[in-house]
């Protein structure tokens, strides 16, 4: 008899990495995840969650945000939208150079995005395979340490990097070596190098609990070689068809789903994805 009563679907989660400036790329993928792909409506069982990093590199910035824009108004509850270090550039916290800038429009709605806390630092995913922390560049060790307060649970952890946006901003944006050029184990959430930086921040602490990010990667995906320390690159498994790198620790693993689009889209790339046995929290 219960086959006759209407099922309700598991709630499930897509992280999806750094988008780049590729507004194609995205509305494909969406649509692979169930999005109508008339509307772009998200289905109703489906949140997700966008690591940043939505600009740059490719041809269509001010297009994303216009679509991300429109997700955050139509379907709040359904898209987490999180800071990469690329929207930090406008605001007014993160010195670096790139060009072409975004237009002024496109920089008035990431400021408002930041202002209005419809873009938050970090989220934390709870699934049947554990509890991920998800964040731009990963949290590091000693980030976790001298300025967190060692959160022991990936919803702690969230709530505590998200708190930072009224109180600390400074820490936020807090850099590591792809500005300074010298490696910190405490590289902040937007910056942190993942084999360089992420990773072996880890080596000499239990990770409390798994994390995803995008920002970087230890595989240089044009090719599938992993690059960094033997001690990184021997603990990490990779899938090229979905550009997803698990790095197995004590304690946790470290995900990275950045696809590396550049000025041209990855040629195959895909969202982390699972069931939730809760709500995405921030
Ligand atoms: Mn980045």
């Amino acid at each position: 008899m219960t086959d006759l009563l209407p099922r309700p679907s598991t709630p499930r989660v897509a992280v999806i990495g750094d988008i780049g400036g590729q507004v194609g790329a995205l509305r494909y993928e969406l649509v692979r995840l169930g999005a109508d792909p008339h509307t772009g409506v998200i289905p109703a069982d489906l949140t997700i969650v966008q690591v940043g990093d939505v600009i740059h590199r490719g041809p269509d910035s001010e297009e994303v945000v216009a679509l991300v824009d429109s997700y955050l108004h139509r379907q709040p509850d359904h898209w987490i939208q999180l800071i990469g270090n690329h929207e930090g550039l406008y605001l007014g916290q993160t010195a670096f150079e790139w060009s072409p800038r975004v237009d002024d429009p496109t920089i008035a709605t990431l400021r408002r995005w930041w202002e209005d806390g419809s873009m938050v630092v970090a989220a934390a995913v709870p699934t049947a395979d554990g509890d991920f922390l998800v964040t731009h560049a990963g949290l590091t060790a000693g980030f976790w340490r001298s300025v967190l307060d060692v959160p022991h649970t990936a919803a702690q952890a969230a709530t505590a990097l998200n708190s930072l946006i009224a109180n600390r901003q400074a820490a936020i944006f807090r850099s590591g070596v792809m500005l300074t050029g010298r490696k910190s184990g405490a590289a902040g959430p937007l910056w942190a190098s993942a084999p360089t930086e992420l990773v072996p921040s880890w080596f000499h602490s239990t990770m409390p609990f798994s994390q995803i990010h995008g920002h970087s990667s230890i595989t240089d995906w044009s090719t599938g070689e992993l690059r960094g320390p033997a001690a990184v690159t021997t603990r990490t498994s990779l899938n090229l068809i979905t550009r997803h790198e698990t790095t197995t620790m004590r304690g946790g693993r470290i995900i990275g789903i950045d696809p590396d689009h550049g000025a041209d889209p990855a040629p195959l790339w895909s969202a982390w994805e699972a069931d939730l046995t809760g709500p995405v929290s921030m």
